[in-house]
């Protein structure tokens, strides 16, 4: 009611109606909540609706009689268009982006999804548009093939029905009057109509004007008129000028609805006449905005370069050229590729000054000169750009900074040794253009203007440099005996016994070194007497942990309880997936009173944490802060506890979910055995890819695919993307890894919190028995329920016959010798990459065998059809929860798991004492396939749980706390104390 610039009349209901359909509402009470509007001047009118009584309007009216009607507001005069969201056009909003691509004749894709009725597939067109920064979507259904109208109304209503496209407004393209009409009638909120003009006349221009203004939407007006279109200065002006007047004096249109579209035509066609349009489409923007007001001037940007078909890199740079000059001149809005915009400043400056001449018709030879040297800017795909060299003129340290900032490896060797020439000493070339570079690097990292892809390609770039000067300095040495290199510090770094991750601690190592560190990597699954041995021969200033998997926690507390045994006192630094600040303070800190563990959030704090430790004036200062910081987290943590004692198993048992078995039956299996995938084929896992937690992975936080458009990220993600996708190619062609994989459906039925497992459909001959955990969060009574995984599955003795499914599966056959390839190439860029794809190539995996078991191999989703976006997206039946996380976060599970599928022997994947997967890229876990099964997180336990769970496992208590100590709600030690 704020904005509105009308009356606005409030008439509710006598409150909701009850369950016998009538209103309760009295009079004094309606009459109060009215009176509270008009107070709030929120109401011009009042009255009353369903269920209200003379008696009611009598008592609304005098709770109304002295309150002021609302004042009308005066709005600002903007375009204000809206889908589910408003878009406000303000001097603010810049140059307005409205998307091309969902356009039948603008593109071949586009038309073949719409004429193959693959509308969902279309819908990704629109939705790829927005995500690319389309403020708007121009929709067009004109092709001679197509029932146009149909088309374009059943494309908007599946639009209206996808919120985040729908969220922007629709412009509504076509030639022809029906179809925008038909358009109108879908539309909701306020769009645009693409277009109307003067061709047929004014009657009928002033007729459609008038129906547009009725459909409450603004108008896209071509320089057209009854001859044709305008193509100079003179006939665009004065076909907007009459235009213009026609509209605000005889229809009463509003002059901010109005967008002009003075004509985008192809240059450089090589047809003389055509040289100029550029120039006076920017001319007759200017005129535009200088004299007809508040209107916006807006056209079909790509038209301009219709002549160079093909050749993408050449038709980016002269949209943008020519959108740098019109924009410029008043053009505030454009028909685009939305993601696809070049940025004028970025571009080559000898295309640039190409187009330049082209599009401003500065030379007569503009086109030839153009055609001439088109060819040389397209490259693969039309996307690659021949590099700009210029930097290779450039002084040999101002290079290596070049190639330092921006990853380029190609020179690295003759500029080192350019360097080398020109230095007394190869030390003194890394102290000086090295190190400069990387500070350089260092700088825009911690400004947040780098990303860890790009900090990483930079690493490689020296020590590319490092290792070309290193024998130079051994020789040195040998000869003269002149000292070698220091480092800011010597860093120790491993990941714990049981744990084989190491993707995060390799990244950080990376970082570490690319500010002067030395780091020695002991690898994956080192045992505490190793890391010991290592940072007291290596005399280490540092050690730094890595730890994936929740085991890891115990055993970091134990490598951090021997370096005291031995009196040691180096700073522990903690990282990692499983590791917390909280776990630090609370369990590793007590350990090691003598020296200090210390986490660290992320790869990039570890620099500034590690030159803390190493700074001149000693850590002492660092260590006080820290330990009086974990000092306080660790008390509050236990005064935190102890308070919260959770729901008694029991009581949790009692509010167990319940699956509907009765309304939904669990569907019999279609094969029985083990199901095994030996190298399965990689290219059916790439579509399958969940792309976010790549980037996630090297602390890229966004969403794919938005994230490669992102204005933070977008170019440092897209960089990285590319490289990936390109990896991803030598890895499927090459088959570099190998995919393994094992899965089963065994009859099963839940007794109590444990689901049975049978050898056959007799259910007489149990095979094994999985075993669950309950939440223990206090509910409300008749809230939420306490889950187990068993709920999931049909009781025993309740007649209802159940299965449940398993698998295994691994990417990570060749992982290692491919890490080991890169590394022995000194390159930790790829190194990384190329295990962070054999993560995600597990994960497909692991999404494509449960698609396999749903449709096939168990088939109680047999006519599922889900793109791979859905797929990625969990929108299938059924859940695959893996041992060690939230709903099981007993990782020991994995040995009946690993028994009943063969899994070592079939996949090649092996179970460490701390139950990690190895090769690290696999993927194990149960199917349920219940409709109600659903993820969720045990949560804190109590000891009741914990007693029952050990009983039935055949552990002993204090066994059992050792695999659940993560989540644990109480003190194992406290209690037993306490006893
Ligand atoms: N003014 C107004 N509306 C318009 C235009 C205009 N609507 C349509 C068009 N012109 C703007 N839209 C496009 C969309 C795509 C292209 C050009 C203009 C384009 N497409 C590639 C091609 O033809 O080479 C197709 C590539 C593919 O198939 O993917 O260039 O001026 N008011």
């Amino acid at each position: 009611g704020r904005v509105a610039d009308t009356l606005v009349c409030a008439y509710p209901n006598a409150g909701l109606p009850n369950e016998f359909g009538e209103y309760d509402e009295s009079p004094e009470h309606m009459a109060g909540l009215i009176a509270e509007f008009a107070s709030a001047g929120l109401v011009n009118m009042v009255g009353g609706c369903c269920g209200t009584t003379p008696a009611h309007i009598r008592a609304i009216a005098e709770a109304v009689a002295d309150k002021a009607p609302r004042e009308i507001p005066q709005i600002e005069r903007h375009t204000r268009l809206s889908g589910l969201e408003p878009f406000v056009i303000t001097k603010e909003t810049n140059f307005v982006n409205v998307g091309e691509r969902t356009n039948v004749t603008g593109s071949a894709r586009f038309r073949k999804l719409i004429k193959e009725g693959d509308f969902g597939t279309a819908l990704n067109v629109a939705r790829q548009q927005v995500e690319n920064g389309a403020q708007i979507i121009d929709i067009n259904m004109d092709e001679g093939l197509l029932d146009s109208e149909e088309a374009m109304v059943t494309f908007l209503n599946l639009v209206a029905a996808e919120p985040d496209i729908a969220k922007v407004p629709i412009m509504i393209d076509s030639s022809k009057w029906t179809v925008i009409e038909a358009g109108l009638k879908c539309i909701q909120g306020k769009g645009v109509v693409n277009s109307i003009s003067m061709k047929e006349g004014e009657e009928a221009f002033i007729e459609q004007a008038k129906l547009v203004r009725r459909y409450g939407a603004a108008v896209v007006v071509m320089a057209f008129d009854e001859t044709g279109q305008a193509d100079s200065f003179k006939r665009k002006t004065e076909i907007c000028a009459r235009s213009y007047k026609l509209l605000t004096e005889e229809v009463g249109f509003p002059p901010e609805d109005i967008i002009f579209d003075p004509n985008i035509f192809a240059v450089a066609t090589g047809i003389e006449e055509h040289n100029n349009y550029g120039v006076d489409f920017i001319e007759a923007t200017g005129w535009i905005r200088e004299n007809l007001p508040l209107v916006h001037v807006s056209g079909g940007v790509s038209n301009l370069s219709f002549s160079f078909r093909g050749n993408e890199a050449v038709r980016e740079a002269m949209h943008s050229v020519f959108l740098y000059h019109a924009i410029q001149r008043g053009m505030d809005m454009g028909i685009v590729n939305a993601g696809q915009l070049a940025v004028y400043n970025d571009l080559d400056t000898e295309l640039r000054e190409l187009c330049e001449d082209v599009v401003l018709n500065r030379r007569d030879d503009a086109t030839d000169r153009m055609l001439e040297a088109a060819e040389r800017w397209k490259g693969e795909g039309g996307q690659k750009r021949e590099a700009d060299l210029t930097w290779r003129t450039w002084g040999v340290a101002k290079r290596l900074e070049h190639a330092l900032v921006h990853g380029i490896a190609d020179y690295v060797e003759e500029d080192t040794e350019e360097a080398r020439q020109a230095f007394d000493r190869p030390l003194h070339v890394i102290e000086g253009p090295l190190m400069d570079g990387m500070n350089v690097v260092g700088d825009l990292f911690g400004s947040g203007q780098m990303f860890l892809p790009q900090v990483v390609k930079s690493a490689r770039v020296m020590k590319r440099a490092v290792a070309y000067l290193m024998p130079f300095m051994e020789k040195e040495k040998e000869e003269q005996g002149l000292s070698g290199y220091s480092s800011a510090g010597k860093i120790l770094m491993a990941t714990v016994k049981g744990d084989v991750h190491d993707i995060g601690k390799n990244i950080v190592g990376v970082v570490l070194q690319c500010n002067n560190f030395e780091v020695i990597d002991l690898g994956v699954m080192v045992p505490a007497a190793k890391i010991l041995e290592t940072a007291r021969q290596e005399k280490v200033d540092i050690i730094g942990l890595s730890g994936l998997i929740t085991p890891s926690l115990d055993e970091m507390c134990h490598v951090a309880a021997e370096l005291e045994r031995e009196g040691m006192d180096v700073p522990l630094l903690i990282g990692g997936a499983t590791t917390s600040k909280i776990h630090t303070a609370v369990k590793i800190h007590p350990n090691y009173a003598r020296g200090q563990a210390i986490y660290v959030t992320d790869a990039g704090r570890a620099v500034g944490v590690a030159s803390k430790l190493m700074s001149e004036n000693g850590r002492d200062p660092y260590f006080a802060d820290i330990r009086s910081e974990y000092v306080d987290i660790a008390a509050k943590h236990a005064a935190g506890r102890g308070g919260q004692k959770r729901t008694a198993l029991a009581a949790a048992r009692a509010n167990a979910f319940r699956s509907d078995f009765a309304g939904k039956p669990p569907v019999a299996p279609k094969t029985s055995g083990l199901s095994v995938f030996d190298d399965f084929p990689l290219e059916d896992l790439v579509p399958l890819i969940d792309w976010t937690p790549f980037f996630a992975t090297w602390e890229i936080k966004g969403r794919y695919p938005a994230v490669l458009t992102d204005n933070r990220y977008g170019p440092a993600a897209k960089a990285l993307y590319d490289d990936a996708r390109r990896m991803l190619d030598e890895i499927v062609e090459g088959k570099l890894l190998t995919a393994r994989g094992v899965a089963s459906i065994w009859p099963a039925n839940a007794a109590g919190d444990d689901v049975r497992i049978f050898t056959d459909e007799s259910r007489s001959l149990e095979l094994a028995t999985f075993h669950t955990l309950r939440q223990q969060m206090t509910r409300t009574a008749g809230g939420r329920a306490n889950v187990a995984l068993s709920d999931f599955v049909a009781p025993e003795g309740s007649g209802v016959d159940d299965w449940v499914g398993g698998f295994a599966v691994t990417a990570g056959h060749g992982e290692d010798e491919l890490a080991a390839r890169y590394a022995r190439d000194n390159d930790d860029y790829n190194k990384i990459l190329s295990q962070a794809l054999a993560d995600r190539l597990a994960e497909a995996f692991a999404e494509k065998l449960h698609q396999i078991v749903r449709k096939d191999l168990w088939g109680y989703a047999a006519d599922e059809t889900l793109s791979a976006e859905d797929i990625i997206a969990e929108k299938y039946q059924g859940i695959r929860p893996a041992a060690g996380y939230p709903a099981q976060p007993d990782h020991t599970e994995k040995d009946t798991l690993f028994r009943l599928l063969d899994a070592e022997r079939l996949t090649g994947i092996q179970l460490t004492e701390s139950r990690a997967m190895l090769p690290g890229s696999s993927v194990s876990g149960l199917y349920f396939s219940h409709a109600d099964s659903h993820y969720f997180g045990v949560g804190k336990i109590e000891r009741d749980q914990v007693e029952d769970y050990a009983a039935r496992k055949g552990w002993d208590l204090a066994y059992a706390e050792r695999w659940l100590a993560p989540i644990l709600n109480y003190d194992p030690a406290r209690v037993e104390a306490a006893e």
